[in-house]
């Protein structure tokens, strides 16, 4: 199996932004658990991950094959304060903006418990003026039961019923082989 190796953390324009090679990107909550699917997608403790919030602060590339796997900073973290907050909100809005059309396709990573926030939301509207493909990532299912689980994500496609829900749990591995290829087909859509 292949695994992922780190390339470098960005803040702001970068030439890694225009080289040309495809971007898998997840955002999401602050929380949700990005860090820690990517790492389960890489096959590698690449990512930093962990139990205190704000534990990504840069846009982190690695390489996957032929494609970067990019873990952003979180939104919505409370204790991080007003400016760290509106930071990474323009980080995650810069990064959205700055790739050129065709080469980003986006997980939007959710806790499946907490459900859609309106953070998330700006996010989807975000997506969709950008005209970004992404699917859905209904994280942390562990969590839930089976029928809290299908209503969960019932309501998340009638909120959002362009973009493929996928279950997930890293902590028992449910749903991990197909999320790679979901993103990796949509972004072959594009
Ligand atoms: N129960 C459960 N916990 C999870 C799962 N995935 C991640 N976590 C936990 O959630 C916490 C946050 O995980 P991260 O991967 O660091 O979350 P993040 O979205 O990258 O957070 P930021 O970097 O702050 O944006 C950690 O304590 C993880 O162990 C999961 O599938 N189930
Ligand atoms: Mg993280």
């Amino acid at each position: 199996m292949q695994s992922a190796t780190f390339i470098k953390g960005i803040t702001g324009d970068d030439i890694i932004m225009r080289d040309g090679v495809k971007q898998v990107a997840f955002v999401g909550r602050s929380n949700a658990g990005k860090s820690t699917l990517l790492n389960s997608i890489a096959g590698a403790e690449v990512a930093r991950a962990g139990k205190k919030q704000g534990k990504t602060v840069e846009v982190n590339f690695f390489k996957y094959g032929k494609m970067y796997l990019v873990d952003l900073p979180g939104y919505g973290f409370a204790q991080g304060g007003l400016d760290h907050r509106e930071r990474t909100r323009d980080m995650i809005i810069w990064y959205l903006g700055a790739n050129r059309k065709g080469s980003l396709t986006v997980g939007l990573v959710l806790d499946t418990k907490v459900g859609i926030t309106d953070l998330d939301r700006d996010m989807i509207d975000m997506l969709r003026d950008q005209n970004v493909p992404f699917v859905v990532i209904a994280n942390k299912v562990d969590k839930l039961n089976q029928s809290e689980l299908s209503r969960a994500v019932k309501d998340i496609e009638h909120e959002v019923p362009e973009a493929i829900v996928l279950p997930h749990s890293a902590k028992t591995g449910k749903g991990k082989n197909g999320i790679l290829q979901a993103l990796l087909s949509e972004s072959r859509a594009q």
